[in-house]
């Protein structure tokens, strides 16, 4: 579980994504779909090109939804609830994708994040992603 400190930091790690939301989402997306081929085919009806605009909106709302969950991680389970019934019911994605998407969004935050991007940040940010994963999974049958 998260500590007092970790909570913080993941909360301070994304509010300074936020202004930059829609490179490293995308970035962060970019990547899955190169590392995870198979991962497309939930993307199949939009245009997932480099910089496109549905990549690039699409990862602004992925950083988005990361933000405000780091806002409420002792809530996650109910602030999540609509989003996760999205995945699960109407998008049917399987949970072993998110953990690829995880790993894509550590890569990303550490390739933009630099020195800032500490052993403690990527523990706290690997535990964040993992229950915020979980609960957007938890639905799928
Ligand atoms: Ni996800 C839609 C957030 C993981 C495939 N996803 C969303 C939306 C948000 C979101 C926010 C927009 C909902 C809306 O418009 O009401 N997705 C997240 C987050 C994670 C995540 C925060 C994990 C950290 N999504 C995944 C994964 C996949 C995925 C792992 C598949 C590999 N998501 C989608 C698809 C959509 C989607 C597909 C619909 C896109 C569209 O616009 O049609």
């Amino acid at each position: 579980m998260l500590s007092a400190t970790e909570k913080e930091l993941i909360v301070q790690i994304w509010e300074k994504m936020l202004p930059v939301a829609e490179d490293i989402g995308s970035e962060a997306l970019l990547r899955m779909f190169t590392t995870f081929p198979k991962t497309k085919t939930y993307f199949a009806h939009l245009d997932i090109s480099p910089s496109s605009e549905h990549l690039r909106s699409h990862g602004k709302k992925i950083v988005q939804a990361l933000a405000e969950g780091a806002k409420n991680i002792s809530t996650l389970t109910t602030t999540l609830a609509p989003l996760s019934r999205f995945h699960a019911y109407q998008l049917r994605i399987h949970p072993t994708n998110f953990r690829l998407l995880n790993h894509c969004l550590l890569v990303t935050l550490a390739c933009n994040m630099g020195e800032n991007f500490t052993a403690v940040a990527h523990a706290a940010v690997d535990k964040f992603l993992s229950a915020f994963s979980a609960v957007l999974s938890e639905k799928f049958r």
